[in-house]
């Protein structure tokens, strides 16, 4: 039964449908210090979130002159998961670079 659509069925389906929302997404800013060097910014957005040379060092630049700077959105688990892995990998090199999540 569960996968075909039958008059029973979607009654059921389009009640519960409604209640059925969409994950919320969150923002990850990557946020600017004195200490971490550019390049490593750079890596970090290309390795962690997947970006070309030029979005990242783009991105990069973005943070240096604003304070802060846009990633990318992620479901809650997804962007954790990402600020824990960058806040790590700075953390092994000696810098203190941070990132925060935001509800968009
Ligand atoms: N402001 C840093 C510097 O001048 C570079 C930097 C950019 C640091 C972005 C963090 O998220 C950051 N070396």
């Amino acid at each position: 039964m569960g996968d075909f659509n039958t008059e029973l069925e979607e009654g059921v389906r389009s009640k519960s449908k409604k209640k059925v929302k969409e994950p919320s997404m969150y923002k990850v800013l990557l946020l600017n210090d004195d200490y971490t060097t550019m390049d490593f910014v750079v890596e970090v957005l290309r390795f962690v979130f997947h970006k070309s040379v030029i979005d990242a060092t783009q991105i990069m630049l973005n943070v240096h002159r604003n304070g802060f700077g846009l990633c990318g959105i992620f479901p809650f688990e997804v962007a954790e998961t990402k600020v824990n892995t960058v806040e790590a990998l700075a953390r092994e090199r000696g810098f203190p670079l941070k990132c925060t999540i935001e509800r968009e």
